[in-house]
Formats: C-alpha cells, sequence, structure tokens
C-alpha cells in the first residue's frame, strides 16, 4: 500500500527544477521527514542508459525511440525505487515527471497524445504525482541560464527556440488534480519560498484527510 508522498517539480529546460528540489529536500528533512530525491529520466542503471541513448546527439534517435527511452527509463525507475519508496512511507521529490513527456514528445515531437498517455501509464502502472510543481519561466530565460552555465547542450537542448517555446507553452497551460504553478522569473530564494508554502500546505492537507 502506498503511504507515502510523490511530489514532482517539472517545467522548461533550465526553469530551476535541480535547485528547487535540493532546497525542498533540504527543508522536508529538517522537518523530519524521510526524503528520496530522483530525477527524470534516470536513477538506476538502466534508467541512466536510456538517459544517455535519449541526449547523445551521436545517437539520432528517432521521436517514437526517444519517447520509449525515456518511458523505459520511468518504468525501471518507477517500479524499483519510486514504488517501494512511496510504499514504505518516505518523501519521493522528482525532478521531471510524466508531464515532460507531453511537452517534449507529444507537443515537441508531435506524437499522438493518446498513445502516448496510454503508453505512459502502461509504463508507471498508473502511478500519479500527489502534487506537481510547475516552474514558469519563458523557453528563452531557461536556455540562457543553461548557456550562462557553460554545458556542452545535449541533443533535447539544441533543439531551435521555437521548438522550445512550444514545449515552455505546455507547461504554462498545465492544469488539473495536484498542479500548481510557481513564478520561476523570480529569484532562487523566492522560487524556494513559494513552493515550499505550496509543499507544506499539501502536507498540511493530507494529514488532516488521514485523520478525519
Ligand atoms: N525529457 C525528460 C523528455 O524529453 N521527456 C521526458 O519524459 C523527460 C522526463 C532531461 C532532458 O530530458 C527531456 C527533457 C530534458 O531535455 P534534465 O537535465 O532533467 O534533462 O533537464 P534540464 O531542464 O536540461 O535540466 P537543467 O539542470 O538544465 O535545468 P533545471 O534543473 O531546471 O535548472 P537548474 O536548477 O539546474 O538551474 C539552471 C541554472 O539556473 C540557475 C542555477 O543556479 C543554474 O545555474 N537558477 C536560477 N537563476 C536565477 N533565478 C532562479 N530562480 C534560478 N534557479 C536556478
Amino acid at each position: 500500500m502506498r503511504v507515502g508522498t510523490f511530489i514532482v517539480v517539472d517545467g522548461p529546460e533550465g526553469a530551476g527544477k535541480t535547485t528547487l528540489v535540493g532546497r525542498l529536500a533540504s527543508r522536508l528533512r529538517a522537518a523530519g521527514h524521510d526524503v528520496l530525491e530522483v530525477r527524470q529520466p534516470g536513477g538506476t542503471p538502466l534508467a541512466e542508459a536510456a538517459r544517455a541513448a535519449a541526449l547523445d546527439a551521436e545517437m539520432h534517435a528517432t521521436p517514437l525511440a526517444e519517447l520509449f527511452l525515456m518511458l523505459a527509463a520511468r518504468a525501471d525507475q518507477v517500479a524499483k525505487v519510486i514504488r517501494p519508496a512511496l510504499e514504505s512511507g518516505r518523501v519521493v521529490l522528482s525532478d521531471r515527471y510524466d508531464l515532460s513527456t507531453e511537452a517534449y514528445q507529444i507537443a515537441g515531437r508531435g506524437l499522438p497524445r493518446e498513445r502516448v498517455m496510454g503508453a505512459n501509464e502502461l509504463a508507471t502502472d498508473g502511478l500519479r504525482p500527489d502534487l506537481t510543481i510547475v516552474l514558469d519561466l519563458p523557453a528563452e530565460l531557461g536556455l540562457k541560464r543553461q548557456a550562462h552555465d557553460g554545458k556542452e547542450p545535449d541533443r533535447i537542448e539544441r533543439e531551435g527556440r521555437v521548438w522550445h517555446q512550444r514545449v515552455a507553452e505546455v507547461f504554462l497551460q498545465a492544469s488539473g488534480n495536484g498542479v500548481v504553478h510557481v513564478d520561476a522569473t523570480k529569484s532562487a530564494d523566492a522560487v524556494e519560498q513559494a513552493a515550499w508554502g505550496v509543499v507544506e500546505r499539501h502536507l498540511a492537507e493530507t494529514s488532516e484527510e488521514g485523520r478525519s
């Protein structure tokens, strides 16, 4: 039985996801929670290999191959790492999850929504996040932050500006159960403060529900 909490931080390239996941993990630990930080794609030997293949420009993955690499990575990590952690009551904080598939593979690559989401459902055995914090940032700003870091762009980061704007739009428009937006144009401290408020509220509400 799942008793833990599954929190996802998602958003466009360079929006500050990794920074925020680290900061939220520290805050949660300080508040006494047992936290597991993960990233997607990645987190198991198989998932890291799939990530490397998907992002390697030399591999020239087709859109479908890219999708299945992302889903293979997710399936492996969900089954071996995320579900067991949730079942033992931990808070799992994930840097990206399936909203990224909607943004990159459906909007970016143009793959058919229903079939992709069906395949994602199969890969995750229906595991949904309890809370998804979406970092809102225009694509150009995120790409600028990445360029400023001086890191060599991977295969997906090398896509054009218009392509990345299409991807970023999906994050901006995301809505539904447990989806909360945070303005990522603000400083890292302000983003952390806003996101921590969201997490604290969520945890307080779920512990209330558990008591009633
Ligand atoms: N992908 C992934 C798919 O195509 N489909 C999928 O289903 C999934 C799961 C993964 C790639 O895989 C694709 C999407 C990606 O292309 P990644 O490494 O997870 O790659 O994703 P990136 O977005 O490329 O990761 P980055 O590390 O570049 O961006 P982050 O994590 O959003 O940003 P972060 O925290 O590293 O910060 C970037 C820079 O900005 C600074 C940081 O210090 C750093 O220098 N920063 C801020 N600066 C100003 N203000 C703030 N608020 C800041 N917050 C951070």
